[in-house]
């Protein structure tokens, strides 16, 4: 696997959610060349990954024969099926597949895909001294959807058991995003644990404080 793998490409950045990515490839113990850039704040970012993903964002992964994957979510799921033996994904025909993948889309769709909106408000026609209130309503519509999340799951050790899943993964990485941790910890008191659980992961220590600097 590591041969097979030695020239993948990650576009990713700091406190973005390529994180995941790299928290995927970390555990799967998988190299990847990756090129750096906060898409969502450079253009010189944007226009760097723009050849590979014309939607100019991250992650975006290049595979060693050149073939592009974009969406975080496919790209997590894609990563966790490649090698069975860790364990980062229900096995297709396990009974938690389902939640796993309903989960994974929820995450994507419903809330990362709002974080759009933030750095450039017009970009959904919302006038730009309306900046705030338009980030307040995407923050709340976050908060809304971790608590919904939250009401239906019933964590283990992890979001969907005993396991750590690359879901776990998606989830640490996406709810440190805007409304931030302080807000998920309070709208999402069930998941709490598992990301705090997840933070605290040996194998994955240097990665987090490399790549979220800030926290
Ligand atoms: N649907 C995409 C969303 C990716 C995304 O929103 N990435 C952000 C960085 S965390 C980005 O590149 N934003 C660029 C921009 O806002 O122009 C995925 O799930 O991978």
């Amino acid at each position: 696997m590591h041969a097979d793998h030695a020239l993948l490409t990650l576009y990713g950045a700091q406190a973005s959610g390529s994180v995941a990515v790299e928290a995927a490839l970390t555990l799967l113990g998988l190299h990847y060349n990756l090129i750096e850039g906060a898409t969502w704040a450079e253009e010189a970012a944007r226009d760097r990954v723009a050849t590979s993903n014309p939607m100019r964002q991250i992650p975006t992964l290049v595979m060693p024969d050149g073939e592009v994957m974009t969406e975080s979510a496919a790209i997590l799921i894609y990563l966790a099926d490649l090698d069975p033996a860790a364990t980062l994904a229900p096995a297709p025909n396990a009974p938690l597949r389902r939640q796993f993948l309903r989960w994974m889309f929820y995450v994507s769709s419903a809330i990362y895909a709002l974080h759009w909106i933030k750095p450039d408000v017009k970009r959904i026609g919302a006038p730009e001294d309306c900046r705030d209130a338009v980030v307040r309503a995407v923050h709340e519509r976050i908060a809304f959807c971790w608590a919904n999340m939250d009401s239906q799951l019933l964590p283990g050790g992890y979001l969907l058991g005993d396991e750590l899943t690359v879901l776990d993964l998606y989830v640490a990485v996406v709810s440190r995003f805007g409304p931030w941790r302080e807000r998920f910890y309070e709208v999402a008191p069930r998941m709490t644990p598992v990301v705090r659980r997840v933070d605290g992961d040996p194998r994955l220590a240097a990665l987090w404080r490399e790549r979220f600097p800030e926290e």
